[in-house]
């Protein structure tokens, strides 16, 4: 986007007269721009809001180079940890004696991963998180490594989405077998990956969309790019997703050392597959 572009999309905001409106190919709530604290989110939210048929007679929404179909696709939040550093989030919690660090290898792209280690303290966690505009909708997106001696004897979480601070929406939990569930908090139900497991010392592209709904909404996972899980019709509750956390936390049991490598993270509106 030029400085110029910026200029106009700063103004109408500034104005409150928010016609930025998001698209919604999914029957979204559309975000509150306002509620949106990151810069740049808001920037990648208005890129995708706005047409240029809204726009006054002569200004371009985005710059030639940024459309088209070989144009890339912005996401409205992705960090692969190249910045050497996890200052894309919002905010991060370790336990005692666990650790989060960046490091070459295993990385699935780029120089960096993020390395998410718990020891047999008690309270283990080593996660990640960041706040989303508030919307119905969301696919997330990350690439994860489980190291060669992950095991539990009972689950850990590795993705969850959030309202209202910490209360839980969707998450991703991983068996003692590496079979894995999504917990919908809402229903107080799990939808599995039916006996498909996760591999050790392997990258994996975990996808999840969830949409919330008291009576449509949606669990799905794609596991490497192969759906996993397609729950519909479902009661996700009525509380948009406000926040998401990726990382290791809430393990049963806390003393249960373990290790994940995480890389490109990645949210939308819009499908990754
Ligand atoms: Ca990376």
């Amino acid at each position: 986007m030029s400085p110029r572009l910026l200029l106009v999309a700063s103004l109408v905001v500034a104005a409150g007269a928010c016609t930025l409106d998001v698209p919604d190919p999914n029957s979204v709530a559309d975000p509150d721009l306002s509620a949106v604290a990151d810069a740049g989110a808001r920037e990648l939210l208005r890129d995708r809001g706005a047409r240029d048929a809204d726009l006054p007679s002569g200004e371009a929404r985005v710059d030639a180079g940024d459309v088209g179909p070989d144009a890339p696709i912005k996401r409205l939040f992705e960090d692969g940890f190249e910045s050497g550093d996890v200052s894309a989030f919002k905010g991060n919690n370790v336990g005692t004696g666990d650790s989060l660090s960046v490091v070459a290898n295993p990385a699935f792209a780029g120089s960096y991963a993020l390395r998410c280690s718990v020891d047999s303290a008690a309270t283990g966690q080593a996660m990640v998180w960041h706040d989303l505009p508030p919307a119905n909708r969301y696919y997330l997106r990350l690439r994860v490594y489980l190291d060669s001696a992950f095991a539990t004897t009972s689950r850990v979480n590795i993705l969850q989405t959030l309202y209202g601070g910490w209360n839980n929406i969707i998450g991703f939990t991983i068996r003692p077998d590496l079979t894995f569930y999504l917990w919908n908090s809402a229903a107080s139900e799990e939808y599995n990956s039916g006996g498909v497991t996760l591999k050790r010392a392997t990258w994996h592209s975990i996808e999840v969309l969830v949409g919330v709904s008291s009576s449509a909404g949606e669990v799905a996972v794609w596991l490497d790019g192969q759906q996993i899980v397609d729950a519909t019709g479902v009661n996700t509750g009525s509380n948009p997703i406000e926040r998401f956390v990726t990382g290791i936390f809430w393990l049963d049991p806390e003393t249960e050392p373990n290790t994940i490598t995480i890389d490109d993270v990645a949210v939308d509106t819009a499908p990754f597959h």
